[in-house]
């Protein structure tokens, strides 16, 4: 008797947890509502284009939708074998960076690009701390030891953006339905900035494919330079 009292129990308990489960669902289903962006990059010869920074601004510039990335969003810039890694990084607003140094030898990280300008000192290993990068714009990240270190941070505002895999591919998923402009950027890329900006309709489901094919080759050299000319010393 007793047993079956426990086994009711646990059934009226499975029960209360089952419907939970599908509130749960259903409202994971509610949040995860909109459609996905397929971005595609790719050469003049339709080889793709990996590394290139993708930002996604709803059209009409509604800033309400211009979600900032929560307090303490973090990303890091490493450095190895006198490169930074990633070359291209592409943050929120707001975003903190980590400049460790995994190399065998010393580097001194600078930036004087307008967004944000920050020397830090000559270190190897030690993890200095965390650069903010607080406003948005196209930091270029030089080493003032090695002149062909060179790195970029994309800091934006845009609610939703990335860069492109090996595949020259980004699937930004689950976007608001709206109409969105969709930008492109990378250092080895030539083409007219006006030229690598496409308007997007993204509906409440399924994939808005966006397809970027550049017109002109790509560089050979990474562009722009970190400015040195302002280096006190
Ligand atoms: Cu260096």
């Amino acid at each position: 008797m007793e047993r079956k009292v426990r086994t009711t129990l646990k059934v009226a308990r499975w029960r209360r947890g089952c419907l939970a489960c599908v509130a749960t669902l259903m409202a994971g289903s509610a949040l995860a509502a909109g459609g996905d962006l397929d971005v595609r990059v790719r050469d003049r010869a339709g080889r793709p284009v990996a590394d290139v920074a993708i930002t996604v601004m709803p059209r009409g510039g509604n800033p309400a939708r211009a979600a900032r990335p929560a307090a303490g969003a973090h990303a890091v810039l490493d450095q190895k074998n006198r490169a930074f890694v990633p070359a291209l990084l592409v943050i929120g607003t707001g975003t903190s960076v980590d400049f460790p140094n995994n190399d065998t030898v010393s580097h001194q990280v600078y930036s004087f690009s307008p967004a944000k300008k920050f020397k830090l000192p000559l270190y190897k290993g030690v993890v200095h701390p965390p650069v903010t990068f607080d406003q948005p714009g196209l930091v270029v990240i030089g080493c003032n030891i090695h002149d062909e270190m060179v790195g970029y941070i994309l800091v934006t505002d845009a609610p939703a953006f990335g860069r492109t895999d090996a595949d020259g591919r980004l699937t930004l998923p689950h976007l608001a339905a709206g109409d969105y402009e969709v930008t492109a950027w990378g250092p080895y890329i030539a083409d007219e900035a006006s030229t690598l900006v496409r308007a997007v309709r993204v509906e409440a489901s399924g994939t808005a494919p966006v397809a970027i094919d550049l017109r002109r080759d790509l560089r050979n050299q990474p562009e722009p330079r970190p400015g040195r000319s302002d280096w006190e010393y």
